[in-house]
């Protein structure tokens, strides 16, 4: 077992804005539990975020500060590789190649660029069309077996998969044709005022999520003003998309199944109910809330942590980039 080869994980997350609790319990929670069993690769997808306009100066800061949350979240520099997209460049060489085995049509069918598109109507660029093949190259470079996501990217993993089997047919194997990951509770967290949307780091409106960084005070603000129904009873069901969110949330924080929760409700009124979310919530993001203020404080550490990243990612990704650049007949000297 000991040299037993562990199976490859890859993620990103895009230094959008602070996480929220949806990319914690959808995606961050899941990346640290697989950190102890498998050899992961985790990146901030810069590359991915310029596919809509961001302010320079900000997304510098905002790259910073999520590669310090996810420090935070548990996850270790020296035995995971954890970097920035960006600094290795494999993976908009290797983006280039695979769209060139992607189908229009196919890309054509992704929903999250129709519904970026319909957000973004001023600047609807080619590069967030291309979006998913980009994301297919971050999973095939590092030959990922898996990949923790939430529930909103399973069709580009699919797309990657379909690219990964494309090519090893026309060519010899050489592609892993990577498996989604999801956690059992928390794969799609909703909007808070709009419960039928995921919940978005990137909504302008700040009632609408719950963010990683946020104050116990403003946490339990937003919580208490979260859309619910008005039959007043604690229970999953049909209609009920608010309550069904926050008892999703309130489970992922506490480890209680629904059943349990209902049991727990019951008689008792909403006010109660998201009272109880709120604490769970608190609760769960403090340690991690506590770890980032001192990580962010040490610009040097973060810069030494993500530099060893980058070091260690490339080493992988030009293996799989030579290999794949030989098949497809280039010269190479
Ligand atoms: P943006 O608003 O900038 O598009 P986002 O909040 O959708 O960002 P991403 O950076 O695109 O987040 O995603 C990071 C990870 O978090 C992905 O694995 C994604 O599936 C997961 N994720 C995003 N939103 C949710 C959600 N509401 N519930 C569960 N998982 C989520
Ligand atoms: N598109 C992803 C972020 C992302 C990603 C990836 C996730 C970019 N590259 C590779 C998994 C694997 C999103 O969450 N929106």
């Amino acid at each position: 077992m000991e040299n037993e080869k562990k199976k490859i994980v890859l993620s990103c997350i895009q230094p959008t804005s602070v996480p929220t609790i949806g990319n914690y319990l959808g995606a961050l929670k899941n990346w640290k539990y697989m950190s102890e069993d498998y050899d992961c690769y985790y990146a901030i997808a810069d590359l991915h975020a310029i596919t809509v306009r961001q302010e320079p100066a900000k997304l510098r800061k905002q790259s910073m500060e999520m590669y310090a949350l996810l420090l935070a979240v548990g996850l270790d520099p020296e035995k995971n590789v954890v970097f920035v997209q960006s600094h290795v460049p494999e993976h908009s060489q290797l983006s280039w190649i695979l769209n060139c085995y992607t189908q229009f049509g196919e890309a054509s069918r992704m929903t999250q660029f129709k519904e970026k598109s319909l957000k973004h109507a001023d600047n609807i660029n080619v590069g967030l069309f291309d979006y998913p093949v980009l994301m297919a190259a971050d999973i095939l470079l590092y030959q990922a077996d898996f990949v923790p996501i939430g529930a909103d990217q399973k069709q580009h993993l699919e797309l990657a998969r379909n690219i990964a089997e494309r090519f090893n047919q026309v060519y010899t194997p050489t592609f892993v044709v990577p498996e989604p990951f999801f956690g059992k509770v928390g794969a799609r967290v909703m909007s808070l005022q709009d419960p039928t949307k995921k919940m978005s780091k990137s909504d302008p409106n700040p009632k609408a999520s719950v963010s990683m960084l946020d104050t116990p005070d403003m946490i339990a603000k937003k919580i208490k003003s979260a859309v619910t129904d008005s039959e007043a009873k604690v229970y999953y069901g049909e209609g009920k998309d608010g309550i069904n969110n926050l008892m999703s949330i309130y489970s992922a924080c506490t480890g209680l199944d629904f059943a349990q929760i209902e049991k727990d409700f019951d008689g008792k009124g909403y006010g109660d109910f998201k009272a109880a979310v709120a604490e769970a919530v608190i609760e769960c993001i403090k340690p991690i809330q506590d770890e980032y203020s001192h990580l962010i404080a040490d610009k040097k550490y973060l810069e030494d942590c993500t530099r060893l990243g980058k070091e260690k990612a490339s080493y992988a990704a030009q293996k799989t980039l030579r290999k794949v650049m030989k098949k497809v007949g280039f010269w190479q000297v």
